[in-house]
This record gives C-alpha cells, sequence and structure tokens, in this order.
C-alpha cells in the first residue's frame, strides 16, 4: 500500500542487547524476516542495504556486568563477538553489523542530542527519582521493578512493561523496589532533561492513525491505544556510570538513555557502511525505511524514535515498522534468564552444515 516509488531501502534490524547470546525467538521474530526480505530486493537487482549491530549500552549490560563480577567492556566484548559470529554463521546477510560503543557512534548520538538541546527541544527538570541506599545507587530501568499502572503487570520495569508493551516513568510504578537489594527505594533529586512527546503527538496521531493505515494490525493498534491515552513527557538521560556523556555542561555523571542512543545506532553504523553516502539512505524521501524488531520494542520505534527525528528535523520517517510477535518454545515462553532456549551460537556447532534448516 506503498504511495511512492522509492529509489532505495535502508532495512535496519533491531540491535540486540550485548548482554547474551541469541536465540532462535529473535531469529524468527527479527533477523530471518529481515534477511528474507533484504535477498529478495538484492534479487530484484534493487538498492538496499541492511543494517545491523549490537546495543551495548544500558542496564541490561550493567546488570549483567554486576552479576559476573566484570566490567561492562567485557560483557560487551564478549557478546558482541559471539553474536556477531552467530549471525554471521547462519547467514543472516547484514551489510554492516557495528556496535553503540564504537567512536562513529558516540560522536553521532553526542551530536544528536546536543543540536536538539541547542534547539530548545528538551525540557530541563529537576524530580525526585529513585535510589537504593544499601547498594549506594540510582535505580534507573531495569534496576527498579514494580506493578504496571496500565496492566497491573507485577514485573514491570522502571522504563517499560513488557506485558503490555508501555513506557513508564520509573516513578509511576506501583509498590516498586530495587532489583539489586529488594529494598524499597527511596526518593531523592536530581536533575534530567526530557522529551516533550506530547508537543509531537499530534503529528505522530497523523502520520500513524491517518498516513499509515496499512500497518501491521499489532503495530498499528497498539501505536494507536497509547496515542488515545495521550503521551507524557519522557526523560532521555540517566543517572548511570555505563553510556554516552551527556554532552552538555551541568551534566556530569549522567549519560544518554540507552533507548536515546541505540535507535541512533542506525545511523552510526549506515555512516561505518558507507561514510560518504549515508545521508541520502536517511534523509532523502526517496528512500523506503523499514524498521525489522519485535513487539516490546513499538513503543521506541514507533513513538519516541520518530519524536527525536522529526524534533531534529532533516530526517525521513519509517516507511513501515513490522513487529512480530514472540516465538515460544515447546509451548513455553523463551526466556535467557531461565535458560529456556535454543542459542544460536550452541546451534551452528552442533549442527555443521544444517544453517538451513533451521532457518
Ligand atoms: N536492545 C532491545 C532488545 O534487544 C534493544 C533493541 C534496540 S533497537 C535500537 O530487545
Ligand atoms: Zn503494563
Amino acid at each position: 500500500m506503498e504511495k511512492k516509488n522509492y529509489k532505495r531501502t535502508l532495512v535496519t534490524t533491531a540491535l540486540p542487547y550485548a548482554n547474551g547470546p541469541v536465540h532462535i525467538g529473535h531469529l524468527a521474530g527479527v533477523y530471518v524476516p529481515a534477511d528474507i526480505y533484504t535477498r529478495y530486493l538484492r534479487l530484484k537487482g534493487e538498492d538496499v542495504v541492511m543494517i545491523g549491530g549490537s546495543d551495548e549500552h544500558g542496564v541490561p549490560i550493567t546488570i549483567k556486568a554486576q552479576k559476573e563480577g566484570v566490567t561492562p567492556q567485557d560483557i560487551v566484548d564478549r557478546y558482541h563477538n559471539i553474536i556477531k559470529d552467530s549471525m554471521a554463521g547462519l547467514g543472516i546477510s547484514f551489510d554492516v553489523y557495528g556496535r553503540t560503543t564504537s567512536a562513529t557512534h558516540r560522536v553521532t548520538a553526542s551530536e544528536f542530542f546536543k543540536k536538539l538541546y541547542d534547539n530548545g527541544e528538551f525540557i530541563e527538570k529537576t524530580s525526585q527519582q529513585f535510589y537504593d541506599e544499601e547498594a549506594d545507587q540510582w535505580l534507573a530501568d531495569r534496576y527498579i521493578m514494580g506493578t504496571c499502572p496500565h496492566c497491573g503487570n507485577e514485573r514491570a520495569y522502571g522504563d517499560q512493561c513488557e506485558a503490555c508493551g508501555r513506557d513508564l516513568n520509573a516513578t509511576d510504578l506501583i509498590n516498586p523496589h530495587s532489583t539489586i537489594t529488594g529494598n524499597v527505594p527511596v526518593l531523592r533529586e536530581t536533575k534530567h532533561w526530557y522529551m516533550p512527546l506530547d508537543k509531537w503527538e499530534p503529528r505522530l496521531r497523523q502520520w500513524i492513525l491517518e498516513e499509515h493505515k496499512e500497518w501491521k494490525t499489532n503495530v498499528y493498534g497498539q501505536c494507536k491505544s497509547w496515542l488515545d491515552g495521550g503521551l507524557q513527557p519522557r526523560a532521555v538521560t540517566r543517572d548511570l556510570n555505563w553510556g554516552i556523556p551527556v554532552p552538555i555542561e551541568g551534566a556530569e555523571g549522567k549519560v544518554l538513555y540507552v533507548w536515546f542512543d541505540a535507535p541512533i545506532g542506525y545511523i552510526s553504523n549506515t555512516k561505518d557502511l558507507l561514510p560518504d553516502t549515508w545521508e541520502k539512505y536517511w534523509k532523502d524521501p526517496e528512500t523506503r525505511i523499514i524498521h525489522f524488531i519485535g513487539k516490546d520494542n513499538i513503543v521506541f520505534h514507533c513513538l519516541i524514535f520518530p519524536a527525536m527525528l522529526m524534533a531534529e528535523g532533516t530526517y525521513q520517517l519509517p516507511e513501515n515498522v513490522p513487529a512480530n510477535e514472540f516465538l515460544n518454545l515447546e509451548g513455553d515462553k523463551i526466556s535467557t534468564s531461565r535458560n529456556w532456549a535454543v542459542w544460536l551460537h550452541e546451534y551452528l556447532e552442533e549442527f555443521p552444515g544444517k544453517e538451513d534448516v533451521l532457518r
């Protein structure tokens, strides 16, 4: 149902957190569908690039490092290589597989933030945020869990409920507790920078609800219900010591929220692949941009990243955001923490030459 005659296609694939290997759920939901689509366009002789990479910042990484008593850098070095090699082993035909700890990405994400800051696109706000006194640490994102105010899921994170998919502000949680000590956190004052998503709501409504009625019903329906519920300003910085430093004065010790920097990783990795021509893949209206993702990433790719792109002003929005539901294994949800998965790197070792059987 596309309206345009596109000259080229940019395919992005969700950047897996480099805190563990990838499993068949990742493959079924994102990488195999994106690979099929990209290979199809290549066969037709079209201009297409497929962008991938590891997501190496954020609390998922620091939690894993703390559990193992190693540094976050050790964790991302280990899993970036495992993921990259196993994807190549299966034949997922990325044109680039980068990482968000790259120098290109640090500069690209910093400059993106700085431009929005300089243009007055952020709200600067001092507020009360959760702190674990025993661990002596701020409780951003997955460091805090509680009950989702929207759907009642008791295991919602500080930034998102994975049951209903909604983005959350940590202070929205009911019965919040620290995932480090289990303690009930205290509130302390801290300053952060917020994207006023409410400001972009009318444009997001028009773009998705009016101009993209052809999107998959799961994607369209979720966006519609969130937009109908009203969008709130959302902090895009965090009190953490792992991430891209907030590139302005008065923000010492703070880093960019991982969901601010990670989607910019698609841009950084395109720059590394095509240093001279990357811009036409992102800024020319004749490029078709498609984000392949899992269902838990819909809010970030359909509302938050597009709002960032609208605020920046020079980028194109995606033509489609195909998000898949999760794959079950023997009727049970695939789970990294319960080790209930078929891991790609193990499959490749055990069944050499049988890559296409898995696909
Ligand atoms: N790393 C979440 C995930 O692995 C996140 C995706 C980022 S895409 C820019 O599901
Ligand atoms: Zn929920």
